[in-house]
């Protein structure tokens, strides 16, 4: 309507470059609210992807379209990676101290004084995305897969929960296996799955007896409560069929987005090829990855798209 126009309008007087207004005319009418203020050099609090159960201090390095390169202040470049800018990995400067979350920042550290001293800025809280609030609370215990050994099904606790989203991790384990995810998602199930499944449960690492695991006495012993199986909600099909055309971030290059087909379908995951590229690059991905865009979403967001290798002699020169 007239207000999402000006909208629009405002949003693309306060773009300094030609290109991102040529676009923004374009694309006027799809997806304008995933245009980012995220500017390079703004500061943030972040959860470190290698150690999902910690938040870091984070720096803007990049600003694609509304995907941003994040480094996290500090460490070595190496460890720098990719969010789109709606995540919820993200949070403003003082969220931590606010949602009583320790931060784990480079040694002497206070943001009012960092900030001033390495003369920057926090990216301002509007650009954040809110949230809503779920069922599961901090200590519950649950049955969840471990997705970095995805055949097993173990005994776990729920040991963070922000707004919708809770870290999943598994007991007497490190935070290496833990991840982050919501009430829908099919790795996760109440207590008592497994025995109504048929299927073994994996004991905490250490348990005594782990062949004869039982939930009650686990329960009593650590004095946790089982998460309520109300709480834990069934995930829409994801619609996804074979030969569709999507843009998807490169696994190996997350810098880029290419041009990608679905070659195979599970119920909650997608086979995806990179057009254009051998099979052997093919991965399989769950269907809500934030990694899986729409055709045109790249055009929407100001962000360059990877045609197929090979597609037309102006394409430019892809790399191995
Ligand atoms: N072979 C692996 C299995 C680890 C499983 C950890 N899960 C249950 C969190 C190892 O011992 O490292």
């Amino acid at each position: 309507g007239q207000t999402d126009r000006r909208t629009d309008r405002q949003t693309a007087e306060q773009t300094d470059s030609w290109t991102d207004r040529q676009l923004d005319r374009q694309t006027a009418q799809c997806v304008p609210s995933r245009r980012t203020g995220f500017k390079v050099g703004m500061k943030l609090e972040g959860i470190d992807p290698l150690h999902p159960s910690m938040f870091c201090v984070l720096t803007v390095a990049e600003v694609i379209g509304c995907r941003l390169r994040l480094h996290i202040d500090g460490y070595s470049e190496c460890y720098d990676f990719w969010v789109n800018s709606d995540s919820a990995d993200i949070r403003r400067q003082g969220w931590c101290k606010d949602n009583n979350h320790k931060l784990h920042p480079p040694k002497d550290f206070d943001w009012q004084h960092y900030l001033q001293s390495t003369g920057s800025h926090a990216a301002p809280p509007t650009l954040f995305t809110c949230r809503t609030s779920c069922g599961f609370s901090v200590g519950m215990k649950l049955e969840a897969v471990d997705r970095k050994n995805p055949g097993l099904v173990c005994v776990a606790s729920l040991t963070d929960v922000i707004d919708d989203h809770f870290l999943v991790h598994f007991d007497n384990w490190d935070d290496t296996y833990d991840y982050w995810c919501d009430s829908s998602s099919p790795y996760i199930h109440p207590v008592g799955w497994c025995e109504e499944q048929g299927r073994p449960l994996t004991a905490p690492q250490g348990h005594l007896n782990p062949e004869n695991f039982l939930w009650e006495e686990y329960l009593q012993q650590t004095g946790s409560t089982a998460a309520p199986s109300s709480a834990f909600t069934m995930r829409a099909p994801h619609g996804f069929q074979r030969n569709q055309k999507l843009e998807v971030v490169d696994r190996r290059n997350p810098m880029l987005i290419r041009v990608a087909t679905v070659t195979d379908t599970e119920d909650y995951r997608i086979k995806v090829h990179y057009d254009g590229w051998s099979q052997q690059f093919d991965i399989w991905s769950d269907s809500d990855h934030f990694d899986l865009h729409p055709v045109g979403w790249c055009q929407c967001t100001g962000h360059p798209l990877e045609p197929p290798q090979g597609s037309s002699p102006t394409s430019p020169s892809q790399g191995v």
